[in-house]
């Protein structure tokens, strides 16, 4: 959200008030130049040049496009500067126009400050923390203090309210001579910290070897939106134009990351990645791969290949916790740990460090099996997790995991697998331990210790054990934790209200039902454990135990009835008022691991066009629509679409909130009130499990967009462009006000119309051009009207503000050249400006000007009489090119 703020303007003296919309404006340094050569570069190059100018010792930093235009001679900056300081080693040594490029560690003795002429944020960022503390650093945001006029405003963008500038976003580095380096790409999930990642590194570190452990998913999480927030001129796009998602990195988004052209959108970290890993030459290159990030990783692992095809890859994660898919996981991999790493790694690596070829080993797959060899991973499965060092994550910042718009969500893991396993559709059914609920509590201390203070259930069956998920709660409350948490559980006989309220007391807030099924029929189907009238007691005393509930649903099982699909929208009816919001709601996909998957035939399904085995090998992870339906009664795809979208209109009936996923197919029924048949709709569900959501697509691309939360405004897409805007100061802050406060009158507002200094405010609030700075207008009290405590801290109620204004319209030219000089009139002032220096009434008003560039005087004559004193030449020498423009 941009700040905005309202904001009354009013005069004092004439107690008018009128309410106008008011926003914070930052100032851009990347958007200020155009380098077009245009007039407002030029205005706002010789500023700084001007700046430049008035001290010493300046030398430029980076090798931006800013630098290159401030060494163009015109600038005359030459003279003024000393070098470019870099800390690209490729252009280290060179010269740029002429000056030499040195590297931080090279920096003149004479050198004093430093101005960046890179005005991308990272990358000056990068640079800026390397240069030594003693020197002075400026950029091109001196312009909002030495000469805000010559700032255009495409410069000024409504404050996002981000996280950005983020001085600590790590750089892209690895090191030399390591036996492993392990990274995880993007994208992840929001600005999650990487758990499964933190488990491997704890296992890595008790192993003989040496490694680092490089995130680059948060590294390029950062850089993206510091980008698109700060610096971006234009809407972002894909090589093939197709716009960037504000925020690629949401769950409704994963579908982005399986696109090459979304992937090529960040090929200069892909190049940098490549780049410095082949330089790096680590042995062995050891890969996180989950869902998201298959391609992305891919595209490392093949470049990388292609220049250092010595380097063993390991790969590990999410995509490879299955033995039947085994390396095709992941086809580049040399090595490849199913599942839990955690005791398999250590042994794995230490042996590819000294150069063995290791085959055959339990839960690890590799080129170098024995052909025929059964792979086995019952033994290395790790079974009291208590063993295991909690994820400390001490590799990095613990702080760098926040997403752009200040929001935090921490993963903990107290269990991993599924007790009770059963759930048909289910994917997540692994074997189930459990964490001691003093060493789970330990990493909350911890985590919080480190600033996180709202807590995600990384796991499937929070409620595996009631006992021990209050135990944890009441360690919470005994250690006085103030902490948020959130997780994902099952319908339970064993979770009463008392249970529900000892969760609250331990810090839950919202609490997802994995229901899944919704009448007596689908319950038993699906194998869910529970019944109808348990649904709706956990839900309700989970609400008015105060906590937040969210559900989801499975759809489209083999054996569902119509009947169970009026029963679904009926209980849905009835549990509203104890439902927050509807996460999920996904038909069933054959996924690998659920029973379905092992034993089709038990439950009526059958192929298409082709043997169970074939589809088996075509689609390894699971078996689309088209390929397969379920018998007695048939349900296939389209069924199955047909009751999603029953339920979803009986939910919208009952007046359901739902999640963002959900919405979409809401909004799309609502939209065009066809079945999705007509809309030529193909819904992909990427996994029939509790966590699993819906993407729609339209004829195979992506639906249009539904009107999904924007967190911040590009600067195209807000008023700041389109409407006229006045800028305001407030000590060091801007303030952009448009939406002019007073409606246009049908009668031209005046002088004798209205009261001159009110009509003198008005003017300053609605007149079109860009910046108002304090003059003869003096100063406008402003109140703002808002409930924000934000916007409320930093606008006292009352607050006197500067006001900028913009005197181009109302200057005159009087005479051209009298005695070198051009004649002003602004208002009721004349000024003589020396020819070749632009004219600027505030900076005259406040003596700016060096000695003899400009004089002022109440009449045209009194300030040609000051230009005659002051050149020594006579009226009867006025050159005989001087013009008399007007009377
Ligand atoms: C919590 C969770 C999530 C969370 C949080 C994920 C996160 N970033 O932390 C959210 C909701 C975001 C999520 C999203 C998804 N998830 Co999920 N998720 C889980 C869940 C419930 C627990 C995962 C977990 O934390 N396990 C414990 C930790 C310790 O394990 P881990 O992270 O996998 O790490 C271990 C190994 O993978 C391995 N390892 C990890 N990195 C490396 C690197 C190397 C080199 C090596 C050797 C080993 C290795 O060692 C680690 C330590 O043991 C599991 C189900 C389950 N009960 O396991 C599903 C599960 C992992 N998710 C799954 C899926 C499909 C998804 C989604 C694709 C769903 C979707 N369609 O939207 C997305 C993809 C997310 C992404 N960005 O890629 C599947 C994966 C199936 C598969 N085999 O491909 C699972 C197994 C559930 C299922 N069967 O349906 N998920
Ligand atoms: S749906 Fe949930 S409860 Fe059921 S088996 Fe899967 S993880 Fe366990």
């Amino acid at each position: 959200m941009s700040q905005e703020a309202k904001i009354t303007i009013s005069r004092s003296s004439y107690s008018r008030e009128k309410d106008c919309r008011g926003i914070k404006l930052l100032f851009s340094p990347n958007r200020c130049f155009a380098f077009d050569g245009g007039e407002e570069d030029q205005r706002a190059l010789a500023a700084i040049a001007r700046f430049i100018k008035s001290k010493k010792g300046f030398a430029l930093a980076g090798c931006g496009e800013l630098t290159k235009a401030l060494l163009e001679p015109q600038l005359g900056l030459t003279a003024y500067i000393s070098c470019v300081i870099s800390d690209d080693p490729k252009l280290i040594g060179r010269e740029l126009a002429g000056k030499p490029v040195v590297s931080v560690s090279e920096i003149p003795q004479d050198v004093r400050a430093v101005f960046h002429g890179q005005t991308l944020t990272v990358k000056r960022n990068y640079l800026a923390r390397k240069i030594p503390p003693a020197l002075e650093q400026f950029g091109a945001e001196v312009l909002t203090e030495t000469d805000l006029e010559v700032i255009p405003s495409r410069a000024w963008f409504s404050d996002p309210d981000c996280i950005y500038p983020l001085n600590t976003i790590p750089e892209i580095e690895f090191l030399p001579n390591q036996d492993l380096i392990l990274i995880d790409c993007p994208a992840r999930n929001l600005s999650l910290m990487p758990n499964g990642l933190a488990y491997v590194y704890n296992a890595l570190k008790n192993a003989d070897i040496v490694f680092q452990t490089v995130d680059l998913d948060i590294i390029t999480y950062h850089r993206y939106h510091t980008y698109r927030l700060l610096d971006a001129k234009e809407p972002l796009t894909t090589p093939k134009g197709k716009p960037m998602r504000d925020d690629p990195w949401l769950a409704e988004y994963y579908d982005d990351w399986q696109d090459k052209d979304v992937i090529a959108y960040f090929n200069p970290e892909l190049e940098e990645i490549v780049e410095k890993l082949i330089a790096a030459k680590p042995k062995i290159l050891g890969v996180s791969v989950q869902g998201c990030n298959h391609l992305f990783t891919e595209e490392v692992v093949r470049r990388v290949r292609l220049a250092a095809p010595e380097i063993i890859v390991l790969a590990g994660g999410y995509s490879c916790y299955q033995s039947t898919i085994g390396l095709n996981a992941f086809p580049l991999a040399d090595y490849m740990c199913i599942g839990e790493a955690d005791t398999t790694i250590g042994g794995l690596v230490e042996k590819l460090a000294r150069g063995e070829k290791p085959r055959d080993l339990p839960g690890v797959m590799s080129v170098n099996d024995t052909p025929g060899w059964t792979f086995v991973d019952k033994e290395v499965m790790p079974m009291q997790l208590d063993d295991l060092a909690m994820a400390r994550y001490d590799w990095t910042d613990l702080k760098l995991y926040v997403n752009h718009n200040h929001y935090q969500l921490t993963p903990i893991i107290a269990t991993r697998g599924c007790r009770w396993s059963k759930c048909t559709f289910c994917a997540e059914r692994f074997y189930w331990r459990a964490r001691d609920p003093k060493l789970v509590v330990d990493e909350f201390e911890y985590l919080h210790d480190n600033g996180c203070d709202l807590f995600m259930f990384n796991e499937s069956d929070l409620n595996g054990r009631p006992d021990l998920l209050l135990a944890i709660c009441e360690e919470i409350q005994r250690r006085k934790l103030k902490i948020k948490l959130t997780g994902q559980l099952r319908v339970s006989r064993h979770s009463d209200r008392k249970f529900y309220d000892a969760l609250a007391a331990g810090g839950f807030s919202a609490l997802r039902f994995g229901v899944d099924a919704w009448s007596a029929n689908t319950l038993k189907l699906q194998m869910k454990g529970y019944t109808v009238p348990m649904i709706e007691q956990n839900l309700r005393d989970c609400t008015e135990a105060g906590i937040y509930t969210e559900v989801n649903t499975v759809l489209g099982i083999p054996g569902e009835t119509d009947q169970d699909i009026l029963e679904t929208i009926d209980l849905k009816a009835k549990c509203k008022p104890w439902v927050g919001r509807v996460a999920n709601i996904n038909t069933l996909m054959l996924v690998v691991g659920s029973v379905y998957w092992e034993k089709p035939e038990k439950f009526g399904i059958k192929f298409h066009n082709a043997t169970k085995e074939q589809i088996f090998k075509r689609f390894p992870r699971y078996i689309p629509d088209e390929f397969w339906h379920s018998e007695e009664p048939y349900i296939d795809g389209k069924v199955r679409l047909e009751r999603l979208i029953k339920v979803v209109e009986g939910m919208k009936a009952a007046g359901y909130d739902v999640g963002p996923f959900a919405a979409r197919v809401i909004d799309k029924i609502v939209e065009t009130g066809t079945n999705a048949a007509d809309w030529g709709v193909h819904i992909d569900v990427e996994s029939s499990t509790t966590g699993t959501q819906i993407t729609m697509k339209e004829k195979g691309k992506p639906a249009a967009e539904p009107p999904i939360r924007v967190n911040c405004i590009l600067p195209q897409e807000t008023a700041v462009r389109r409407e006229p805007l006045v800028v305001i100061r407030r000590n060091q802050e801007f303030y952009g006000i448009f939406d002019p406060p007073v409606p246009a009158p049908a009668q031209p507002l005046t002088l004798r119309s209205i009261p001159r200094r009110s009509y003198r405010a008005i003017r300053a609030i609605v007149s079109p051009p860009k910046i108002y700075r304090s003059s003869d207008l003096d100063q406008i009290n402003f109140r703002v009207l808002t409930t924000d405590k934000k916007i409320k801290k930093e606008f006292p109620r009352q607050a006197r503000v500067e006001v900028v204004r913009d005197w181009a319209p109302l200057t005159r030219l009087i005479q051209e050249n009298v005695h070198g000089y051009n004649i002003v009139q602004v208002r009721n002032l004349f000024y003589g400006i020396r020819q070749g220096f632009p004219f600027d009434k505030d900076r005259a008003d406040l003596d700016r000007y060096e000695p003899k560039i400009c004089f002022k005087g109440p009449t045209g004559k009194s300030v040609v009489e000051q230009i005659e004193k002051s050149t020594g030449v006579q009226s009867n020498q006025v050159s005989r090119n001087a013009i008399q423009l007007t009377q």
